[in-house]
């Protein structure tokens, strides 16, 4: 009688063996255990049996029932340990691998430098305006005493956009930031005009315009793109000499050299009469000796000063600009102005 039963457990121990994964497993169990399964079916057969028949039999196919139970409970296990032990295998850590470090960031070399004129010329006084690098003609050459078809154009040969306005404008990438300070000298006359009307002088126009710039130009010291940074200083009475003083203070702040020479020799620009080039000479270091460029510089001419919406009888005073691509370089010792602009990060990170 047992014999039939041990045999079930047999096939059931095998059937569960064989079961690769939880669902084989609970198929396979159905076969014994379940609604029809074989155990279930020898449970039902037990009614055709006589009191004491049942008894023994029912007793002896628990036994089988319990003995089933617990190869399924065992099989359940194996399987889920194997589960477990193939998923820390597949997603194992190598806790021994170096962590992703995310470095710390800094500003581009240029950038500190424009930050660095925009605080010593803030600390003498100056405003610091911005706008827009897509301008009109007007802005960037008419209005700087540069008339259409004058071959000083030339001088500061742009890109041109491909795109007209209605009121029939064109519009070019600023060659220089100098369509600022028109811009900015116009607000300003028009802040003020109501005090001007009352009777009171107008106060200075103290102003640097620092930002990008664009030309036809690319080779070892010229970019299509680069930087300016230019000035100006109109009043009532500003002359050469106050040039000769903010530049001289400028410079010696920003090369951190008290003993800098300057020298202002004679240039010409369309915007500026006169005009000087500005050298500079270190009296000590690698550069010392050698005069080096820095900027151009002059004062406005009158038309400039009219065109800016100002009276040139009244008002005077200076321009100069510079770039402070170059002014980064002589500081850091940068020999190639490319190296600025093609964002290796070996280069850059050396200036944070
Ligand atoms: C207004 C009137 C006059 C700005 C000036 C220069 C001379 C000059 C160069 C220096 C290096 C361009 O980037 S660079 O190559 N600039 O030589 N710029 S005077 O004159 C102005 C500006 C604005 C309204």
């Amino acid at each position: 009688m047992t014999q039939d039963l041990d045999s079930i457990v047999e096939a059931a121990r095998a059937a569960f063996a064989q079961a690769a994964n939880p669902a084989q497993l609970e198929d396979a169990k159905a076969q014994f255990t379940g609604k029809s399964g074989r155990i279930t079916e020898l449970m039902k057969g037990l009614a055709q049996l006589s009191v004491e028949d049942k008894k023994t039999r029912g007793a002896a196919i628990n036994q089988a029932k319990q003995a089933i139970e617990a190869a399924l409970g065992a099989r359940r296990q194996q399987l889920a340990d194997a589960e477990l032990a193939r998923q820390l295998q597949a997603e194992a850590l190598d806790v021994t691998l170096p962590g992703r470090v995310r470095e710390p960031g800094g500003l581009h070399p240029v950038s500190l430098t424009l930050e660095r004129i925009e605080r010593i010329f803030a600390s003498m006084g100056f405003d610091v305006a911005d706008g827009p690098e897509v301008e009109s003609d007007w802005h960037s050459f008419t209005s700087l005493n540069n008339p259409p078809n004058h071959p000083a154009r030339s001088m500061q040969d742009t890109f041109y956009v491909d795109l007209q306005g209605d009121d029939g404008i064109h519009y070019n990438l600023r060659p220089h930031t100098s369509p600022m300070q028109v811009r900015y000298a116009h607000q300003h006359v028009k802040r003020y005009a109501d005090a001007v009307k009352a009777g009171q002088p107008m106060p200075e126009i103290r102003v640097i315009a620092p930002g990008r710039t664009y030309r036809v130009d690319s080779d070892a010291t010229h970019s299509p793109m680069f930087h300016q940074c230019e000035g100006l200083w109109l009043g009532q009475n500003v002359s050469f000499k106050d040039l000769k003083v903010v530049f001289t203070d400028f410079c010696r702040t920003f090369f951190e050299s008290d003993d800098l020479k300057l020298r202002f020799r004679p240039s010409f620009f369309p915007f500026t009469e006169p005009s000087a080039e500005i050298d500079i000479q270190f009296q000590s270091g690698p550069l010392a000796g050698r005069w080096l460029e820095v900027a151009g510089s002059g004062q406005v001419h009158p038309t400039v000063v009219r065109n800016m919406g100002l009276d040139p009888e009244t008002t005077i005073g200076f321009a100069f600009g510079m770039g402070p691509d170059r002014l980064t370089m002589l500081r850091y010792g940068v020999n190639d102005l490319r190296l600025f602009f093609d964002g290796d990060i070996r280069f850059l990170r050396q200036f944070r």
